[in-house]
């Protein structure tokens, strides 16, 4: 639609489209329709699986309406944009969530009702869209729920992978991977077999001389292929804005050239061919933290980066403005490192294509990128082969090169004769072989760079981005503490929680601002509301245990305290610490008398979180909790005084239904290493304590929850190279109850004690580089005080309502609007009803 026709033409148009359903009725007839027509099955046998197709068919309908009116006003208007590129998506179930924001919950499980099916059972037909790993692609969803929320004009760009994150199988207490094969049915992506890019690889470049005697280069050659855009809604809450997530899938180019195989008898080729284009958005890469150098990976990130911003620039130029305005309509902000080629993209088109000056183009170029940092782990810092970038992308590579040239040349000026300093910010290293260091480029490139806590922000500047404060000075860096959006994580997760907190705080306005759960902090004194509180955690621990009785046959009691660390499994993260501390735990009460033990407070460690296939250590670590839960669980003598469970497959699906079940959960990372974390947000969103050490958004939880709500313990992130340090090079001794553990494990409590020395070696003998032997006692002193405290209920429960109270600073609302405020410049627009 071009942009020169008036709105009111617009909207009437509009008011002729289709009416979907507003009640319940509605959405049977609606139901009823898409069972019989759109699946051609019939009613009389509707199963669970064709109930959730037709109702997300239903809902899908109502979507789209609000969608074409959030593009077509966006368009009309013209204001800026937001681009958030990922490279991940965690987005979990789209059905609770699209029903919930649209308001139409209740007319849907009514109508479910009517038609036989309980509506908890239709949600739970929905396979996750798990396009993610961990943290970074979760939030990556949490702040496309915000943007449309908050009506902001937004757009995400990804990959469409046809296998998401791995499904994990627990077999003998070893993780196996199964593909994830999540596209069967998918009613949440619209196919736009009409918007498609050529991507272009390999080749070479030449330089032509232009009309006016300048040079260009001309890249030329290699190989195409097509990325096809998927376009997923993203309802805001409680608005009709409808943003749009667009994913790209690759397949051949099916040019000419295809056709001259085909046609020669060479099918087969061709064939593969298609498959071999196909491959570039066939798997996400399962690393959280770790980046491992494959070819393969930096296509996807070329192919995405490329499609993503034809797209961009495309719909830019509809617009006819001119290419000083760019950076006025246009914010794209990189989510780490693994979008960085966009910044050399932008810069090849303005300069190769558009025939910009250098110094014209980069200035757009600097003033549209934006580039959050998510971590300091040296093995997670992208660098890529120069050798390898010459080959997928010579005119990339030299305008690397051109980018370096320039870039050094200022800092040169800045600091005459130091050549160190040079060498340290150069976006080359120059190492054997040469590396593109991808997170310096990013920096030269963008206007801003964010951490996503204050504790990680202020190490970035101290450590490995220091150099880059002292040639950009201080206000280039800043902080952006990371949220997570109330909606999912509290209304959806727990809706009694919801409810009881609504009823307290003056409706459902906490929804859209968080910060109205101060409201509650009156209400932790008073003793019925503690009641209610407590009865709904109790009643979201019942429903966990029965999920853990289902999938592992375990019982467990819902009055026990229920301690729970799910993330990826890390070293860094130390589920280590938390399983050598349960053995501890193990041993103690194995040491005491009958009626001592009777005194003791019952507990369940629940562990749940993926290792990366090729993550070695990681997996002994499901080993040895797979094998203590194996030997504790059957122990008599313990009973329900200790389970240790690990839950198979952790996902956004599952954790909507553990944060909520949690009275305790572990956030233990060596301090510095985790740079903010948000399921400690999660946890204490849902009345849930922290056992964590000052590290990441901990230190930022605390301030806002208060000291005395929150069981800090261990080193601090200042002391932590010195203890290294001293492990290295001085004696090494390790904790005398840790030893105690060790001894257990190496007596062959748990199996072959063979499959666990690594684990051992590496605290005793390897330096201890994540200080699990230094934190140990401080770790256990700790989870006696938490024993203490939990025995006083009364007080177990006002902490968790005030810290509740007190979380408002943690909705990804706030984060995104200091996002639009400080770094994107960007202004909701409002689409009327
Ligand atoms: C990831 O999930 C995170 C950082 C990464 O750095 C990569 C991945 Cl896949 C490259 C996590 C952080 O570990 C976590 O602390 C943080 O909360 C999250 O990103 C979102 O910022």
């Amino acid at each position: 639609v071009e942009a020169s026709i008036p709105e009111p033409q617009r909207a009437a148009w509009s008011r002729n489209q289709i009416q979907s359903f507003t009640d319940k009725d509605g959405f049977e007839k609606e139901v009823v329709r898409h069972v019989e027509t759109t699946l051609a099955r019939s009613m009389f046998n509707c199963d669970e699986s064709a109930a959730y197709s037709a109702t997300s068919l239903a809902f899908r309908d109502r979507l789209i309406k609000d969608w074409n009116k959030t593009q077509q006003r966006q368009t009309y208007r013209d204001t800026k944009r937001v681009y958030y590129l990922s490279l991940e998506f965690l987005m979990g179930r789209a059905l609770d969530n699209a029903m919930l924001n649209v308001g139409l919950k209740d007319a849907a499980k009514g109508g479910l009702a009517d038609l036989g099916f309980r509506i908890e059972d239709i949600i739970g037909q929905e396979h996750d869209a798990a396009l993610g790993n961990g943290g970074l692609g979760r939030l990556a969803a949490c702040f496309l729920d915000s943007l449309a929320s908050l009506n902001y004009p937004a757009w995400g760009y990804g990959l469409r992978y046809r296998y998401g994150i791995f499904k994990q199988e627990i077999i003998d207490g070893y993780q196996v991977e199964v593909p994830d094969y999540w596209l069967d049915f998918n009613p949440w992506e619209f196919p736009r077999h009409d918007v498609t890019v050529d991507i272009q690889f390999f080749g070479h470049v030449s330089k032509t001389t232009k009309d006016d005697g300048k040079t260009a280069a001309i890249w030329e050659g290699g190989e195409i292929v097509q990325a096809v855009a998927y376009d997923v809604p993203i309802p805001g809450y409680d608005t009709p804005t409808t943003n749009n997530l667009r994913l790209w899938s690759s397949k051949a180019s099916g040019g000419e050239f295809d056709f001259q195989k085909f046609n020669n008898g060479d099918y087969e080729s061709s064939v593969a061919e298609q498959q071999r284009a196909e491959t570039i958005s066939a798997v996400l890469y399962p690393n959280d933290n770790l980046e491992r150098g494959k070819e393969l990976r930096l296509k996807q990130q070329y192919f995405w980066v490329a499609a993503s911003l034809y797209d961009i620039v495309r719909r830019f130029k509809k617009s006819k403005r001119g290419w000083n305005e760019f950076a006025d309509q246009v914010a794209i902000q990189l989510n780490d490192t693994h979008p960085t080629l966009a910044i050399v993209e932008l810069q090849r088109i303005l300069l190769d294509i558009e025939g910009l000056e250098w110094d014209v183009a980069w200035d757009i170029v600097t003033k549209t990128f934006g580039y959050t940092n998510h971590t300091v782990l040296p093995e997670a810092l992208e660098k890529w082969p120069v050798g390898l970038v010459q080959y997928l992308l010579p005119r990339h590579l030299q305008i690397i090169y051109d980018i370096n040239l320039y870039f050094l040349q200022t800092v040169e000026k800045a600091f005459p004769k130091d050549r160190d300093m040079l060498t340290r910010v150069s976006i080359i290293e120059e190492s054997q072989p040469k590396m593109v260091r991808m997170a310096h480029l990013a920096i030269v490139g963008s206007h801003k760079v964010n951490g996503v806590a204050e504790l990680h922000s202020d190490l970035i500047k101290t450590t490995i981005f220091k150099d880059f404060v002292e040639v950009y000075g201080p206000d280039k860096f800043t902080n952006v503490t990371n949220g997570i959006t109330p909606r999912r994580w509290l209304h959806q997760a727990n809706p009694r929680l919801s409810e009881l907190i609504a009823s307290k705080c003056g409706g459902n306005g906490f929804l859209k601002d968080l910060t109205q759960l101060n409201r509650l902090e009156a209400h932790a004194k008073d003793a019925a509301f503690r009641r209610e509180w407590a009865e709904i955690k109790y009643a979201n621990k019942v429903r966990l245990a029965k999920h853990i009785k289902n999938v592992t046959g375990v019982t467990v009691n819902p009055a026990a305290l229920f301690d729970v660390q799910v993330k990826r499994i890390h070293e860094y993260k130390r589920q280590q610490l938390n399983i050598f501390g349960v053995i501890h735990r193990y041993l103690t009460l194995k040491g005491m008398s009958v009626e001592e033990r009777k005194k003791q407070l019952p507990r369940v460690s629940v562990f749940g979180g993926k290792a990366a296939p090729g993550y070695w250590m990681a997996k002994q670590i499901i080993h040895l909790i797979n094998a203590v839960g194996s030997v504790i669980n059957k122990d008599e003598e313990i009973g329900d005084l200790l389970k240790v469970i690990f839950l198979e497959d952790y996902n956004v699906s599952k954790a909507e239904m553990i944060c909520p079940a949690s009275d305790l959960s572990e956030h233990i990372s060596t301090a510095g290493t985790e740079a903010s974390g948000t399921s400690n947000m999660k946890f204490v969103l849902n009345g849930g304590l922290i056992i964590g050490t000052c590290d990441g958004a901990n230190i930022e939880i605390t301030r806002e929850i208060g000291e005395s709500n929150i069981f800090l313990f261990g080193n601090l992130a200042e002391d932590v190279e010195d203890l290294r340090h001293a492990h290295n090079y001085g004696s090494h001794s390790i904790d005398s109850d840790l030893e105690k553990v060790f001894g257990t494990i190496e007596s062959g409590t748990f199996g072959t004690p063979h499959d666990f020395s690594a684990m051992i070696a590496a605290v005793r003998h390897h330096g201890d580089y994540y200080l699990v032997s230094d934190d140990f006692h401080s770790y256990m002193e700790t989870h006696r005080l938490v024993d203490e405290s939990y025995r006083n209920q009364d007080e177990w429960v006002s902490k968790c309502i005030t810290s509740v109270a007190r979380m408002g600073f943690f909705s990804s609302d706030r984060c995104i609007n200091e996002y639009a405020d400080g770094i994107w410049n960007v202004e909701p627009l409002v689409v009327q009803e």
